[in-house]
């Protein structure tokens, strides 16, 4: 099986564009009756539904944030009467506050619809055993992924976060062969097989989704190794409907937006205005076809770029690049702006001689920023040798202050010290009281 949805995965370029402007005009008017935080906005921008007639027309809009959605708590940003909502799902933040989303029917099942399509990417059929080890609960994960196995007719094995000794024994005994989790779970699922003394030859991985958390092409190296499976990027928020927004394809270069269903655009992050394909930016999505809670050009501090290159998979949509992070988890060190990611990168391109675990601790000591990073040596690297020791670490501050220009003090630590996590990993502390 090579997609899941033919028609409206490898649509060409121009009815696609058609089936955009069709949806927009009629998502516009829709909100502008019954979101009155939209009409108030539309309002304030001089703009009325009737100047909308072609996608092309989206710049005309006003942006919608997560503030908007934070004013409106908990259902103020509903579209549908709330006898339609069939399902709500919450996503903490940092800030405290939930930021809630309201599902109707259709949308559960055009959201379920994309993370079958997602798993189809990945090579999943309906004779797949998918094992679902994102969390189950108001994060998007666990649903999102099980109603679309079931979706594909596969078989979904429902396990969640945690308890990683019985996921091993099920990933064993039912020898399943897709696998849904965080790229920082997956690992730890790693170490604990090599603890347990589980070899990778003893489970069915063929292939993983992972995503929700900002990861690197190293790592995946590093996963596809230990688990004998290809790695996937899945991307998604649960604004928009949760994982299934965007999935690599088997050329892993790269993930597909579902386009028919969600309209990205890239945006210069202080101005705000659009930037064309191929230029980093702020990415901003519109769901074109929800009914619960539609969004209108949200911004989801995301930082990518998009290509519209042909891809050789078929599908016509276009692809973004790895999210190396959000606006709002990038660090400014001594003015110099950093991503956890884009230290990941350098980490891991030291011959594997330190794990994918770290953490990065900020503080501000004389008034001066300053950054040290936890990581730890891998077990054939590690060494009671002071001077080898040493000289690793040295390598490490050199290759950071080179790749990306900051001084770092590396601290490296044995294995299996730094904390593991069952769902998004926790990389930064930010002790500065600015
Ligand atoms: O993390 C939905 C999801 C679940 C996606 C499972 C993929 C797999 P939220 O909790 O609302 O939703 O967090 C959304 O997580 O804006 C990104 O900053 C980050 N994120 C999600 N996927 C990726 C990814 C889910 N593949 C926020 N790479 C998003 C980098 C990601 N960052």
């Amino acid at each position: 099986m090579k997609y899941f949805n033919e028609k409206a995965e490898c649509m060409d370029r121009k009815s696609l564009k058609e089936l955009q402007s069709g949806r927009l005009v009629k998502l516009v008017d829709y909100v502008y009756k019954n979101v009155p935080v939209y009409r108030e906005k539309m309002r304030a921008a001089g703009v009325e539904p009737s100047d909308i007639r072609t996608i092309g027309d989206i710049v005309k809009l006003p942006f919608t944030t997560k503030q908007d959605l934070r004013d409106g708590y908990p259902f103020g940003m509903f579209a549908s009467p709330r006898s339609d909502i069939v399902r709500v799902h919450a996503s903490s933040g940092t800030t405290g506050k939930l930021t809630v989303v309201g599902y109707t029917k259709r949308d559960v099942d055009d959201w379920a619809e994309c993370c079958a399509r997602s798993l189809v990417c990945a090579g999943a059929d309906k004779n797949s055993i998918v094992h679902v080890a994102y969390g189950y609960g108001l994060f998007t994960g666990g649903l999102g992924m099980h109603y679309g196995a079931e979706k594909l007719g596969a078989m979904a094995v429902p396990a969640s976060g945690g308890n990683t000794a019985r996921q091993i024994l099920l990933l064993k005994d039912f020898q399943s062969d897709i696998i849904c989790c965080t790229p920082s779970y997956a690992l730890y699922i790693a170490d604990e097989m090599e603890k347990m003394g589980v070899d990778k030859s003893q489970i069915n991985l063929k292939a993983g989704l992972f995503g929700a958390e900002p990861w690197s092409d190293n790592m995946r190296i590093e996963i596809e190794n230990r688990l004998g499976l290809k790695a996937y990027d899945i991307y998604g928020l649960s604004e928009i409907s949760g994982p299934g927004v965007a999935t690599d394809c088997v050329c892993q270069d790269g993930k597909h937006i579902f386009e028919d269903l969600f309209y990205p655009e890239i945006v210069d992050k202080e101005t705000l205005e659009p930037k064309p394909y191929g230029e980093e930016g702020e990415l901003v999505f519109t769901t074109l076809n929800k009914q619960g809670m539609p969004l209108i050009r949200y911004r989801t501090r995301d930082i990518c770029s998009l290509t519209d290159e042909p891809c050789k998979c078929g599908r016509t949509h276009v692809r973004m690049n790895r999210v190396f992070g959000r606006t709002d988890d990038m660090l400014i060190i001594r003015g110099v702006n950093v991503f956890p990611s884009q230290i990941e990168s350098v980490l891991m391109n030291n011959d594997r001689a330190v794990a994918p675990h770290y953490h990065i601790t900020v503080d501000r000591v004389n008034m001066q920023d300053v950054m040290e990073i936890k990581v730890e040596v891998n077990e054939n690297s590690f060494s009671d040798e002071v001077k080898r020791m040493e000289e690793l670490q040295r390598k490490l501050e050199h290759d950071l202050f080179t790749a990306i220009g900051i001084n770092a003090a590396v601290r490296l630590v044995s294995p299996n010290t730094i904390p593991r996590s069952e769902g998004k990993a926790k990389r930064v502390t930010d002790l500065r009281k600015i």
